[in-house]
């Protein structure tokens, strides 16, 4: 594979953006090398500027469910944009995503949208410490919530990768009041309910964590949190920023038999476009302004073009009974079919998988939470990225992400998947 192009963009692009990029993952800084850089993308491929093709395992971080460009949310684009791209003004498409999404998520009367998963995830903790009069937040390590100060505190996804989470700017009076505990370990959330019985305003949890490669909740795990939450009077979040949507119409709620308080949306509801959200029982979301005194706003809030690219999505989601499992089929092909090849090769590995959520991590050690994530070898990480990126297969470029899946992919691309990393193993 030649990256020329990329790279001469990716020079002028450092000269006026930070990085050369506007989000921190996409510089490879984890794996090395200089960033792709896109062309176009249809189904299941990106087309790089040098003319390279890859399959695409990333999805846009989860949103592109459907493959990218899908034919009639572009429709629906391209027809909503000649009437305008933002009003500021109510619409009756926000309404009717909206009843939509209540219709398919349990445990929810009302939902706010917003325009990314951060905003979605900062608003649902605010609302819960106004509903709770309660200050402290629990979070767990390796989790992340998107770049809101409160989370950034042993975050997971890009500030593991680049050895800060725990980001510079995050002062010590917003660190006092998010409280770590560790993912799948109840002991943990117990002692820091103990220590503060009073105090807890709302535990905020990844029901199945991608922030860590992906990691699934041990049985047990999620039941336990909502019952500390019941005993110890704070709200459970569900963050399904990459699981709302992902895992099903009603997401992890729905697939695990767990009900959260408040829950946040982001990725697919917006279809590619940038959307977020936070839902809940009437009497928590009546809080919220201008009903209730919780503050939270937005200038594009809602507006047409991301409303008609998230709704078109999920209808196409709800009107395709066999999507889901499906797609979860494709995964679990990849995962057996990768796992065949490389069980042999006295490589420490392990995989993690959920629905359409897949990890590979270099380690002999279970993969269970932040400190186990952590243990795996990152130069093999570096080698297998690029060994498939170079084969034409685009993967996460850093080991704290999970793959995702796309309802694009064809038996094919998932065959050629698996040559390009036999050939690599070939190699080490
Ligand atoms: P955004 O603000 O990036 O839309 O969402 C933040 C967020 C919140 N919650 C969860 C569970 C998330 O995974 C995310 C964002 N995910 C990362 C991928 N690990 C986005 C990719 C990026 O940072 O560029």
């Amino acid at each position: 594979m030649l990256y020329q192009r990329s790279s001469a963009l990716f020079e002028a692009a450092k000269k006026v953006i930070p990085g050369g990029v506007n989000s921190p993952v996409r510089a490879f800084k984890s794996v090395g090398g200089n960033p792709v850089f896109v062309e176009k993308a249809k189904g299941a491929y990106l087309h790089d500027v040098d003319g390279n093709r890859f399959i695409d395992y990333i999805s846009s971080w989860g949103p592109m469910i459907l493959g990218h460009a899908q034919e009639d949310v572009i429709i629906a684009l391209t027809q909503q944009a000649q009437k305008g791209t933002s009003y500021g003004m109510p619409t009756a498409l926000e309404t009717e995503i909206a009843a939509l999404v209540v219709s398919m998520v349990p445990n929810i009367d009302k939902i706010r949208f917003v325009n990314s998963g951060t905003e979605a995830c900062m608003s649902a903790v605010r609302l819960a410490r106004g509903f709770t009069h309660r200050e402290k937040i629990i979070k767990f390590a390796g989790c992340y919530h998107g770049h809101s100060d409160a989370f950034l505190i042993q975050a997971g996804s890009g500030a593991i990768t680049f050895g800060a989470p725990n980001s510079p700017g995050v002062t010590q009076g917003t660190a006092k009041d998010t409280l770590l505990a560790n993912y799948n370990d109840l002991a943990s959330v117990e002692a820091v309910f103990q220590q503060y019985p009073e105090e807890v305003a709302a535990i905020i949890i990844e029901p199945v964590a991608g922030n860590m490669g992906c990691i699934p909740p041990n049985a047990g795990f999620l039941e336990g949190l909502r019952a500390l939450c019941d005993q110890f009077g704070a709200l459970l979040i569900f963050d399904e920023v990459m699981t709302g949507f992902r895992l099903g119409l009603g997401g992890a709620q729905e697939r695990l038999g767990i009900n959260a308080d408040i829950v946040t949306f982001g990725k697919v509801v917006g279809g590619g476009l940038p959307v977020g959200a936070f839902a809940a029982r009437t009497e928590i979301m009546q809080e919220l302004a201008p009903d209730g005194p919780v503050y939270q706003a937005g200038t594009l809030s809602g507006n047409p073009l991301a409303m008609i690219a998230g709704l078109t999505t999920l209808k196409l989601l709800q009107a395709d009974k066999e999507l889901f499992s499906r797609l979860d089929g494709k995964t679990q092909q990849l995962h057996e079919g990768m796992k065949a090849l490389i069980e042999h090769k006295g490589i420490p590995h392990q995989f993690n998988r959920f629905g359409s959520m897949l990890s590979l991590h270099f380690t002999d050690t279970p993969v269970v939470d932040f400190k186990t994530a952590a243990l795996g070898n990152n130069d093999h990480f570096k080698a297998y990225f690029h060994g498939m990126l170079d084969r034409g297969v685009y993967l996460p470029s850093s080991a704290f992400e999970s793959y995702f899946l796309n309802d694009a992919l064809s038996n094919e691309d998932i065959a050629f998947t698996l040559d390009a990393f036999q050939d690599w193993l070939k190699t080490i």
